[in-house]
């Protein structure tokens, strides 16, 4: 039964485009609703109970809709419930495995917050190398779990769209100064430009992505921002 789905979003949240890359994969048409975190509406603090996007509607056929938040949750739901393809493996052991590891990625998100918002130089560096340390480990799981070009291999999955906003943060970050942190990691360097050049992933953002996130670092007055060259 096909029921009509909105993706509560903004502009930049990583977690959101898990979901809306998700929906590209499976091919299913869904409403976007962008709001500004920073001034949020009343119908949406109504609804979010943590106050957080992704949120999903879904607008059920007798007219009453439900709200799902997080957006693993979401991506879980998508899974069990849409046509097209399947973004979790087969088997309970890698399925578990590949949940795993989308939760990897949100701890990763949790330093790269660090890493974008400090001013503090010092800060910077120690989620710099918490960073590093992280993509050592995705890089240990890469070398065991096939030969790309996504996570698991030839077949794009959830673990795929959860790191790719995780990448994408880092076309952005390298232009203004290279990180070096993927040099010593030529898995996770080609996994991520795989990545980058995957439809879903494109346009799972708007194409000023890049412009709002150097605003986003310039409201922050970011330590990033002092290391452009
Ligand atoms: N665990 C949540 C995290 C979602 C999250 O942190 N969203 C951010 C934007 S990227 C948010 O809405 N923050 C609320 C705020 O900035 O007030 C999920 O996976 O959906």
């Amino acid at each position: 039964m096909t029921q009509a789905l909105t993706l509560v979003s903004h502009l930049l949240c990583p977690y959101v485009q898990r979901a809306a890359i998700a929906l590209h994969e499976k091919g299913v048409p869904f409403e976007r609703v962008v709001i500004d975190l920073a001034n949020k509406p009343q119908w949406f603090l109504d609804i979010s109970p943590l106050g957080k996007v992704p949120l999903l509607k879904v607008h059920k056929p007798d007219g009453s809709e439900a709200v799902l938040f997080e957006s693993n949750v979401i991506c879980e739901y998508l899974e069990e419930t849409q046509p097209g393809a399947r973004l979790h493996p087969e088997d309970p052991l890698a399925r578990a495995g590949h949940r795993a590891w989308m939760e990897f990625g949100s701890a990763v998100l949790a330093d790269l917050w660090g890493y974008e918002t400090t001013q503090d130089a010092a800060v910077f560096a120690q989620k710099r190398l918490a960073l590093v340390a992280k993509f050592e480990r995705v890089e240990a799981a890469l070398a065991s779990s096939g030969d790309g070009p996504y996570f698991a291999g030839p077949n794009f999955s959830l673990v795929d769209a959860v790191f790719a906003p995780v990448f994408r943060y880092f076309e952005v970050f390298d232009g203004l100064s290279d990180s070096h942190i993927f040099d010593a990691l030529p898995r996770v360097d080609a996994w991520r430009k795989a990545l980058a050049a995957r439809p879903s992933v494109r346009d799972a953002v708007v194409p000023e992505y890049p412009r709002h996130l150097m605003e986003f670092l310039e409201r922050h007055q970011a330590h990033l921002l002092t290391l452009a060259a």
